[in-house]
């Protein structure tokens, strides 16, 4: 891509409105633009991050044997009413009647939803477990939307639903999530930390967030600090494995607020490993057994002949909060530092002349062609700003590795920079094989 081409509307000024790091550079590098309080369109940089984050969580759904399906936003209101939940949500819940006056709603959550697609089509036990998920915007008029993308109104959401016959294999299910979200988050290069939490309008009795930290962050967290050196490495997705690591993460002390209890926490952790901090929340999993199957009439026949309500789980990551989130865990003063995994381009091609400077233009966009040709995501600067402005606009938008061609003559070798500020001199041809092994590591 020609970065003249790009469409990204660099702001100068920082917005008043944005109180937070993300936030603030989320506008100015142009990533999304706010359309009314909590509601944001997503321009072109940002979108393809995001899109990257969503792609990175889908594998990580299917290593674990979910399906994905896609549910509606709006929803009909009597399924709500089933639950019981139509009252409970609130002035949370967004209400809208249709020409025909018939009552719905734009979705904060589909556990009603998918329990009806199940009760219609799965009767027998020989269909269990199943995993399903989709990844769907969701709506919910926060009373106080704030943090541009971390608490908004409309957000982008993978919400997965589990089904199975008993507690225990439901448990089973549920460790597979679990695992599930631990590998998500390192591939997007955070240490996300699961901590047991509170249910909320959800419902049921074991859950944990899955929280980062961040001063910003709004859960407030108290831990045993030695759980952030748990390693899930030597782990794999088999059923017994799982448990191990879970049995590990739940030997240390580490809970959200609503869970906080000052003499347990005084107690389990000895003072020396006592973490109180800030996180952000960007994943939330819950196992309710048949809280919704029940009123929904949700059950499935038993070898026996016996019906039984089905038993269910939800596990919810933000992926729209994600892209702030990972801004707020990585930027270092005013340059983003998108892991590989995320970033939006692979490498940018930055000449330190103008366009009339023929010869130094001519070979920096061969290098854009050869690499193009070689599947790289590359940003070519073809402006004609200054250096400096140059890597200030850079820095901004957060690529992890830069080929500058600059006033020295290094014969055929080339300046390789990467975000951290580490310079070697390489060929193309040694560069484009350490972009293309550093693309499947990830
Ligand atoms: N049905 C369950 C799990 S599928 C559920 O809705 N859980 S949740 O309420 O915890 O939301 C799941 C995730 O969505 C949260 O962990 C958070 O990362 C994200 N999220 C929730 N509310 C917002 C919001 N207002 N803005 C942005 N992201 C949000």
């Amino acid at each position: 891509m020609y970065l003249s081409k790009l469409f990204v509307p660099l702001l100068k000024e920082i917005p008043s409105e944005a109180k937070i790091k993300s936030h603030q550079l989320m506008l100015r590098s142009g990533m999304i633009r706010q359309s009314s309080t909590g509601i944001y369109s997503w321009l072109p940089l940002g979108y393809k991050i995001m899109k990257k984050i969503e792609q990175i969580v889908r594998e990580e759904q299917n290593k674990i044997g979910a399906q994905e399906l896609l549910m509606p936003t709006i929803q009909s209101a009597e399924i709500w009413k089933e639950s019981g939940r139509y009252e409970d949500y609130g002035e949370e819940m967004l209400r809208i009647k249709d020409r025909q006056g018939k009552e719905m709603l734009y979705g904060p959550t589909n556990e009603e939803l998918i329990t009806e697609i199940f009760r219609a089509s799965v009767k027998s036990y020989k269909s269990l477990p199943q995993l399903l998920y989709h990844i769907q915007w969701k709506f919910r008029d926060e009373l106080r939307p704030r943090f541009g993308v971390m608490r908004c109104k409309e957000f982008l959401m993978k919400d997965a639903y589990s089904f199975d016959l008993s507690d225990t294999e439901a448990t089973i299910s549920y460790n597979k999530m679990f695992f599930a979200y631990l590998q998500t988050f390192k591939r997007l290069g955070l240490t996300a930390i699961p901590m047991a939490a509170d249910t909320g309008p959800i419902g049921g009795d074991l859950s944990h967030e899955f929280v980062i930290l961040a001063e910003t962050g709004e859960s407030r967290i108290y831990s045993d600090k030695r759980i952030f050196d748990l390693d899930i490495s030597k782990h794999s997705s088999e059923d017994n494995s799982i448990k191990e690591l879970r049995k590990k993460y739940d030997s240390f002390y580490a809970v959200t607020d609503d869970k906080f209890r000052k003499e347990d926490f005084e107690t389990k952790v000895e003072k020396k490993h006592q973490l109180v901090t800030k996180g952000i929340e960007v994943g939330h999993i819950f196992y309710f057994g048949d809280k919704y199957s029940k009123p929904l009439k949700c059950k499935v026949d038993l070898k026996d002949g016996r019906k039984v309500n089905v038993k269910m789980g939800s596990y919810g990551i933000g992926v729209s909060r994600l892209v702030g989130a990972i801004i707020e865990a990585k930027f270092t003063d005013n340059v983003m530092r998108w892991p590989e995994s995320v970033a939006p381009f692979e490498v940018a091609i930055i000449p330190s002349l103008q366009k009339n400077d023929k010869s130094i233009y001519a070979k920096a966009e061969t290098i854009y062609k050869f690499l193009k040709k070689n599947n790289i995501d590359v940003l070519f600067d073809d402006t004609d700003e200054h250096l400096s402005a140059k890597f200030k606009k850079f820095d901004l938008i957060g690529i992890p590795y830069q080929i500058i061609l600059g006033f020295k003559d290094i014969g055929d070798k080339l300046e390789f920079k990467e975000v951290t500020g580490k310079t070697e001199t390489m060929s193309l041809e040694e560069i484009k094989k350490k972009l293309v092994n550093k693309r499947n590591l990830n």
